[in-house]
């Protein structure tokens, strides 16, 4: 399978790093029928992890069902909180999809962005325990 080159390794999960970008809506379901979804991060070492990536993401969060309430695509509520100063901002009163900005200097990284807006986006696979 050609896009296997993409899978990650990291921690318990497998990383997906798309080479295309699309919609955030649209990279979720393509997650899902990668038998993933898009990346949750609940860790430091998670998030440093994906800025080691170098690439700006679509990542798993959004508040679109309730605004300024942030939760993960499992439905679960921030642990973690990397967003970068100021942000998120809801710009312009449209901003409820979470993006993973490359190149800041901090681990600071995470932007609120119109949920239309192309972009890269990362899967993350948990593989099954044994
Ligand atoms: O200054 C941060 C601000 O920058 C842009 O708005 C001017 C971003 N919006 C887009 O790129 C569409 C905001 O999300 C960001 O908060
Ligand atoms: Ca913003």
């Amino acid at each position: 399978h050609s896009d296997l080159a993409s899978w990650k390794k990291f921690g318990s999960s497998h990383y997906y790093i798309s080479t295309e970008k699309k919609v955030w809506h649209y990279a979720r379901m393509d997650c899902r029928a990668r038998g993933a979804d898009l990346v949750i991060i609940n860790s430091r070492e998670e998030q440093e992890f994906i800025k080691r990536q170098d690439k700006n993401v679509w990542i798993g969060l959004s508040d679109e069902e309730e605004e300024g309430v942030w939760k993960w695509v499992d439905g679960s509520p921030l642990t973690t909180r990397y967003w970068s100063t100021g942000e998120p901002n809801n710009a312009d009163r449209g901003e409820d999809c979470a993006v993973f900005t490359d190149g800041s200097f901090t681990l600071q990284t995470w932007n609120d962005l119109p949920c239309f807006n192309g972009n890269f986006w990362i899967c993350e696979a948990t593989l099954p325990s044994s």
